[in-house]
């Protein structure tokens, strides 16, 4: 057995046959912090970040609104010391959930109507029939984690009525939303739905997306005027560049002229993609719901039929051979978007893999956290590639909801010791640095710097520390 240091926290070698989960996070700089002062904090950030006492917030200066993917995490975190509060906030999250079944990126519950762009004034969703009226929305969605937030719940808490009863009744509001999924966002009826929309990708500009904004020519009048806030709230350095927001303002508006119908985008968008981490959130949640179903005597014959082309329609068509792995497709273009990425290794908690194609995955990540220049594990683009920017947002920095997906994916191929590492390696940074938002996976400078990136206090932070923690 070999002992090895991570930065600066010392953990057991990672091979599968020896790892031992750490019981301290130490820091050379900082006095050693245990498990639960990590988790007592996290469930402050939790409960500070909560407002009207119904949903979470990512983040309250940067991300002043109730965010979709986020408030999947969020719930999670909750349920480990307030499944109430787990309970509401899927429950507001799902007030947002348009007639169609569309369950919104953003829903704006708060009066506070600046300091965030887009707000809800420029997505119009009062216009759209099928919007809820009681509360605004954005129009566009995020990755589906919300069928497999719901197992989660259930699993931690499976002996309590309240809580089964939660989840029996809660479970048809997800099932729309996969049933909106591929009725408008499968036209070819494959099983792999399309985002018209970076931000739907949850990975907003990550290089995947570059070259294709790059075929989309903004003309003068083709976007409204606006005014970003972000980039005066976190290092602009850190954030999308301005050609960026004036492409997700275009397609904002390309949605807005079509009611943000998917059929209809889908003849129009130049930005129309079956994305990797998209894909296998939504056969990971039609999974959790199949499992459900059968618990509560529901018949899931539709989602069986669904998921067994999903997982297909993934090996199948977005496995790239030369890459070692999987690849969004770019349905106009005809062509995979052939790039090292982080979305394309949830494939595993989808249980999309061969067990030879895990094993490359697998592989992949021990390689890069073996490396000599040293990364810990992992970062959410590839490394030796010109575009790779360790500070850069999407563009490689660690983010914690990644890092979760991935050891979640890990584990279940059996290969514990990388997981523990991804795992490990996440603790490590949110005890050195803080809870932030994304960090450099570069070990020698995250290991010089005093925070991480992005916001602070940031809640899927906090909510993917409190499940590392009570599940190790
Ligand atoms: C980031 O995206 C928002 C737009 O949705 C933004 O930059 O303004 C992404 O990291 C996204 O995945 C996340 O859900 C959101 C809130 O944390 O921030």
């Amino acid at each position: 057995m070999s002992t090895k240091a991570y930065g600066f926290g010392v953990f057991i070698s990672s091979r599968d046959d020896y790892f031992h989960p750490p019981t301290v996070f130490t820091s050379r700089l900082m006095p050693p912090i245990s498990p639960q002062q990590l988790s007592q904090e996290a469930q402050k950030i939790l409960r500070k970040n909560t407002w009207e006492g119904r949903y979470t917030v990512p983040s309250p200066n940067l991300y002043p609104y109730q965010w979709n993917w986020d408030s999947g995490f969020v719930a999670m975190g909750f349920a480990h010391f307030d499944v109430k509060r787990a309970m509401l906030e899927l429950e507001s999250l799902f007030q947002g959930q348009w007639d169609n079944g569309m369950l919104p990126h953003i829903i704006f519950h708060s009066k506070k109507r600046e300091g965030y762009f887009p707000g809800p004034s420029y997505w119009e969703s009062d216009r759209v029939a099928t919007a809820p009226k009681a509360v605004d929305t954005s129009g566009i969605t995020q990755p589906p984690v919300h069928g497999f937030i719901l197992e989660r719940i259930f699993d931690l808490h499976r002996n309590s009525d309240e809580v089964r009863g939660f989840v029996e009744k809660f479970y048809s509001k997800v099932v729309r939303l996969h049933r909106y999924l591929y009725e408008y966002r499968d036209p070819q009826r494959e099983g792999l739905v399309f985002i018209f929309h970076p931000w739907a990708s949850g990975r907003d500009n990550s290089p995947l997306w570059d070259d294709l904004v790059k075929t989309i020519s903004i003309k003068p009048g083709d976007i409204p005027p606006y005014k970003r806030y972000d980039n005066l709230k976190a290092d602009p350095s850190e954030r999308p560049s301005d050609r960026d927001y004036d492409i997700y303002v275009y397609l904002m508006e390309l949605g807005k002229r079509h009611h943000y119908n998917g059929k209809e985008i889908a003849k129009e968008s130049p930005f129309l993609v079956q994305d990797t981490l998209f894909n296998a959130m939504l056969i990971r949640s039609n999974e959790a719901l199949i499992r459900l179903g059968a618990e509560f005597g529901i018949d899931t014959l539709e989602l069986q039929d669904w998921n067994a082309q999903s997982k297909r329609s993934f090996e199948e068509k977005l496995w790239v051979e030369a890459l070692g792995t999987y690849a969004p497709y770019d349905i106009q273009n005809k062509r995979h978007i052939a790039l090292k990425e982080i979305g394309a290794y949830t494939a595993l908690y989808a249980g999309v893999p061969s067990s030879e194609r895990a094993t490359k995955l697998k592989d992949y990540i021990e390689l890069l956290a073996d490396r000599p220049d040293g990364f810990r594990v992992m970062p959410s683009f590839d490394p030796d590639h010109w575009i790779f920017n360790p500070r850069k947002y999407w563009k490689g920095p660690i983010w914690p909801q990644m890092n979760w997906l991935l050891y979640q994916g890990l584990d279940r191929y059996g290969f514990k010791g990388t997981a523990n590492r991804v795992k490990s390696d996440f603790l490590d940074l949110v005890d050195k640095l803080g809870f932030h938002e994304y960090f450099d996976p570069r070990k020698s400078v995250a290991d010089q710097l005093e925070h991480g990136y992005g916001g602070d206090h940031f809640s899927w932070t906090a909510a993917v520390v409190l499940d590392f923690i009570t599940n190790s």
